[in-house]
């Protein structure tokens, strides 16, 4: 058994959040990973307010386990998102992309814990100082929208600066990340690439298969330029946006370039031309298996890393 404060203070019975991944994070996945024990979470990305309060309701009426939504603060309708999060009193909000401090008070108000992202250790003690519940720290390994700093580097600087729990996301993909994430002083870890391979995950068959197919060094960073950089799986889209970038265009025409292509990749399985986010932790996983045996796999592997590093002369 892997237990933690974390544990108590969200009710779940393992430390394992799934990520809230645009497009892909929909009530199905965080259903299945909060029933397995985990906390599942809604990702709302660029969807309006409607939709997620839909998303919500569908999540409650398939599972008494707490479960979430991860609330990005680039959307136009983050706001809006917000104030369906606090109607709907869902258990835990976390937030990425930005900082959510002027949203924590109404949300408090409701008894809803507050889970910011963030790619500092200045962020996490602001964030600290705003009350919030716990903050998860993103590494540059994870997919999607990232941080500069790694995993590695951040979750201890992290640890040493706050005292409220910290979560470790961005490169963890199996029992060992898991351990080395509780080493490094995390009590809980966040895991999106691996859920994309979830069964329940409604991300397109394409994907799951160009997830699996990927090896180590697939997962690139695109976007560095533009002040948004975004981990990708190497394909036509990501060539093309080096090639512009080379030749010196303007920071909207790549943005325009990237705008949309996540649905294409999730939703109608475009992997060649469409935005394939994953973190560096693809390379590792191997099958489609349903959430529960991922969590179950996840578990066991951590029990046992940790036995091995218990008998320290097995190192
Ligand atoms: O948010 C993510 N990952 C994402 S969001 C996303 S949707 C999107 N698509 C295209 C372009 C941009 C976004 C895909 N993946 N992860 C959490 C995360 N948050 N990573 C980094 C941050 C972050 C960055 C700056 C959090 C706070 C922050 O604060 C800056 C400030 O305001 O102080």
């Amino acid at each position: 058994m892997i237990k933690s404060e974390l544990c108590k203070l969200l009710d779940i019975r393992y430390p394992i959040i799934q990520g809230g991944m645009a497009w892909v994070a929909t009530w199905e996945l965080a259903v299945a990973v909060s029933k397995a024990g985990g906390l599942g979470l809604i990702g709302a990305g660029n969807a309006p307010a409607e939709v997620i309060r839909n998303e919500i309701r569908k999540a409650k009426a398939n599972t008494d386990r707490p479960f979430g939504v991860n609330i990005m603060l680039l959307s136009p309708f983050a706001e809006e998102v917000m104030e369906v999060a606090v109607q709907e009193k869902v258990a835990v909000v976390t937030t990425g992309a930005g900082n959510p401090g002027k949203y924590i008070p109404k949300l408090h108000e409701q008894g809803i814990k507050v889970i910011p992202v963030v790619p500092s250790v200045a962020l996490a003690q602001r964030m600290e100082k705003y009350g919030v519940d716990a903050v998860i720290v993103e590494g540059t390994e994870a997919g999607g929208h990232i941080g500069e700093l790694t995993t590695m580097a951040l979750v201890p600087q992290v640890v040493d600066a706050v005292s409220i729990p910290v979560i470790a996301a961005g490169g963890i993909g199996d029992g060992r990340g898991v351990a080395a994430a509780f080493a490094l002083g995390a009590q809980g870890v966040q895991m999106g690439t691996r859920f994309i391979c979830a069964t329940e995950c409604i991300a397109h068959d394409n994907y799951k298969k160009f997830v699996i197919n990927a090896k180590d060094r697939d997962a690139v960073v695109t976007g560095r330029s533009t002040g948004h950089p975004v981990r990708v799986l190497r394909n036509r889209l990501t060539r093309e946006f080096e090639q512009l970038e080379k030749a010196g265009a303007s920071i909207e025409e790549l943005e325009n370039l990237g705008a949309g292509k996540l649905r294409d990749a999730v939703i109608d399985g475009n992997v060649d031309s469409g935005s394939v986010m994953a973190g560096q932790i693809a390379g590792m996983v191997r099958k489609v298996q349903p959430a529960y045996k991922i969590i179950e796999e996840l578990v066991s592997q951590t029990i046992s890393t940790i036995d091995r590093l218990n008998s320290t002369k097995n190192i």
